[in-house]
């Protein structure tokens, strides 16, 4: 499957294959969102068609279910697993505490919603996420539609009295037009270049009005999966 990878899609890849040995027969599992997930939903399926794998997946967006069942994975929605035993996902930043910034790939609602209802959260990440700061990947927060402007300037208000570096935001655009969630929402972008108290900052921003969800995953995360360039793995 891996045959000749660039490091960084090395890194991902066997930071994922080695994920999925945590995987065990009759599990209910999330699958994350992004390209280290689907390198790990691809060895999942692998499993399911060859070693005869029985797992339910539990997909956090719409592009990662349609690529688990082309894996030949059964899908079932979050409502019908109930609760899950292992989430695997991806990330683009985590610190030496585990904590992450998620939600590049625009699926950060769900992908908490599903990691926050699983017994464990494994991350599956390059080493080139690791950072000793949170921060400098821009931080996204969800918004509803109605009123966005209004979020983004109070979210910006808000920030100038929190332990940020950077204030400024931006609109997720998808070409000429607002990148739009699963869910139907925006995405504002948050270019704070490093965060002091990544808790405090994820308790206050949920509370503006007319924003869903940002992407801090504060004491969520249970293990990180980190793959090198050179075919090298850590469990952290
Ligand atoms: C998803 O994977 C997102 O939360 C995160 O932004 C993204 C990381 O993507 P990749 O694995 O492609 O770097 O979980």
């Amino acid at each position: 499957m891996s045959g000749e990878l660039s490091p960084i899609d090395k890194a991902k890849f066997v930071a994922a294959k080695r994920a999925v040995d945590f995987v065990e027969d009759g599990m209910r599992v999330g699958l994350g969102t992004g390209s280290t997930a689907a390198w790990m939903v691809r060895c999942l399926g692998e499993l399911v068609r060859e070693d005869g794998l029985r797992i339910k997946g539990v997909p956090t967006s719409s592009r990662t279910a349609e690529l688990a069942r082309d894996c030949g994975i059964t899908v079932v929605s979050l409502d019908e697993a109930r609760w899950l035993d292992l989430t695997i996902d991806g990330a683009d930043e985590f610190d030496q505490d585990l904590n992450l910034i998620k939600g590049g790939g625009g699926a950060l609602l769900q992908e908490k919603i599903v990691a926050t209802a699983s017994d464990q959260m494994i991350v599956i990440a390059d080493v080139g996420k690791e950072v000793e700061h949170l921060g400098h990947f821009p931080l996204p927060l969800e918004v509803i539609p109605f009123g966005w402007q209004t979020t983004q300037a109070l979210a910006e208000e808000m920030l100038i009295s929190m332990d940020v570096l950077g204030r400024q935001s931006s609109l997720r655009m998808n070409g000429a037009a607002p990148y739009v969630t699963d869910e139907g929402n925006y995405i504002l972008d948050l270019h704070l270049n490093r965060i002091g108290n990544a808790r405090q900052l994820a308790m206050v921003l949920n509370q503006i009005p007319g924003v869903v969800e940002n992407g801090l995953f504060i004491d969520i995360c249970d293990k990180v999966v980190v793959g090198f360039g050179d075919g090298r793995v850590e469990v952290r």
